[in-house]
């Protein structure tokens, strides 16, 4: 048996990391499975995870924006390379690609070939039309609206439904004009 040896500063923040995520990793699949339970349709499940998604979305905006320093965009397609690179980067810890842009620059998908969310799971046949990840198209649509952009985030492509990767759809629906916050008298 190899001797027991102290570990280095870097192999146990490795070591904390990878417990925290497969910690939020097994964490999530519980909730999942326990809305499945308490609602019972996949539909209500999908909706309340979008919801979910959303409200932590709308929170999370700020937090970006302290700890990335990414300034405001000049057009979509620079948020687009932000969300994939950056917003991806800092809360899941994988990046994804950006994709299949419409002509009118207002649509594109993000691809994504690894996601930690899914480790451990399988789908039972009863979870067809389940969007397990559906957290996640929530926390985006929730996000970009806090900068101005209403969207429509939707899956499609899903691997727990045999796909060859996951793809989330993004469509821009309008861009909503900054409120000031304050009443001028
Ligand atoms: C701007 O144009 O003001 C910059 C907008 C950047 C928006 C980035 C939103 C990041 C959301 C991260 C979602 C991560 C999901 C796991």
């Amino acid at each position: 048996m190899a001797p027991l040896a102290p570990k280095t500063g870097d192999a146990v923040f490795a070591s904390v990391d990878r417990v925290n995520a497969e910690l939020f990793t097994l964490t999530y699949g519980a909730m999942v499975r326990q809305l499945l339970t308490d609602l019972e349709e996949v539909d209500e499940v999908n909706k309340q995870l979008d919801q979910m998604g959303y409200n932590i979305g709308v929170r999370l905006i700020d937090e970006f924006l302290a700890k990335s320093n990414v300034s405001r965009c000049v057009d979509f397609k620079e948020t687009a390379d932000v969300i994939a690179k950056v917003g991806f980067k800092m809360f899941l810890g994988v990046t994804a690609s950006v994709t299949s842009w419409d002509a009118e620059g207002t649509s594109f998908s993000l691809v994504l070939e690894d996601n930690p969310l899914v480790d451990f799971v399988e789908l039972p046949d009863t979870c067809q039309g389940l969007h397990y990840c559906n957290i996640l198209s929530g926390v985006l649509r929730g996000a970009l609206e806090m900068v101005s952009m209403k969207t429509e985030v939707t899956w499609v492509r899903d691997m727990l439904h045999g796909d060859d990767a996951y793809e989330l759809r993004v469509k821009l629906l309008k861009q909503v004009p900054e409120e000031y916050p304050y009443k001028d008298d």
